[in-house]
């Protein structure tokens, strides 16, 4: 029998809402601005990423080099951006899978706590009508290490109050699987095996994964 797990902790973008559309959108326009070619494709690499670390990303495939305060300001409209977006989601852009499994571990006293790399956690929770399902909240504004780092999921166990083995994590970046793993919880990749590599088991959408295994 599989071992059962106390704690179950969800990435947000990619796991419980469909939000990279949204980033991809955003940071397209100040590509466009910018005169780089930034395609989907290239938006791979910025998933679970911070937003800093991300306009990084997108400067260096422009071969572009900034001051930090010329960063600070395209970072800053990027997110005006992406927050005009995602001010219109609603409970209908829940992943599928999701409110099944948030009120399946409700019913068998699962801890849940999100754990993501976003600092517009808070808004999207809201929006979204899903903050009574979880217990904590670890995300871009209380971490000051990014994934693949752990410390976005230890925070999270601490205020759980639980052990790190004793979590399950469900993680659609390999960045977040890396963290995962190294905070030595189970990992449940969301997507495809090939890009998630190292997780311990793979879904390619919450419905399809069977609770009874893990709790
Ligand atoms: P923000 P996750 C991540 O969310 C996104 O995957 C990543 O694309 C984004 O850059 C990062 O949040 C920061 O987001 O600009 O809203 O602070 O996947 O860790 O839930
Ligand atoms: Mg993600």
């Amino acid at each position: 029998m599989h071992k059962k797990y106390r704690a179950a902790l969800f990435d947000l973008d990619g796991v419980l809402v469909d939000t990279a559309k949204y980033h991809f959108l955003a940071w397209h326009q100040i590509a466009e601005s910018l005169g780089i070619v930034f395609t989907e494709k290239d938006n791979e690499a910025l998933k679970g990423v911070s937003r800093m670390e991300s306009l990084d990303i997108l400067l260096s495939i422009g071969g572009l080099n900034l001051n930090d305060e010329h960063k600070k300001e395209l970072a800053d409209r990027k997110n005006q951006i992406y927050v005009e977006y995602i001010s219109k989601l609603t409970q209908k852009d829940i992943l599928p899978g999701v409110l099944g499994l948030l009120e399946n571990l409700k019913t068998k006293e699962i801890k849940t706590a999100i754990g993501s790399a976003s600092k517009n956690t808070p808004m999207i929770i809201e929006k979204l009508e899903i903050k009574k399902y979880f217990q904590a909240i670890s995300d871009g504004n209380n971490v000051s290490k990014a994934k693949p780092d752990p410390e976005v999921f230890i925070k999270a166990a601490n205020m759980l109050g639980v052990e790190t083995e004793e979590c399950v994590v469900f993680e659609d970046a390999k960045a977040g699987i890396q963290a995962a793993k190294s905070a030595g919880m189970y990992a449940v990749g969301v997507g495809m095996e090939e890009d998630l590599p190292g997780a311990n088991r793979w879904v390619t959408s919450l419905s399809e994964l069977d609770h009874e295994i893990l709790f």
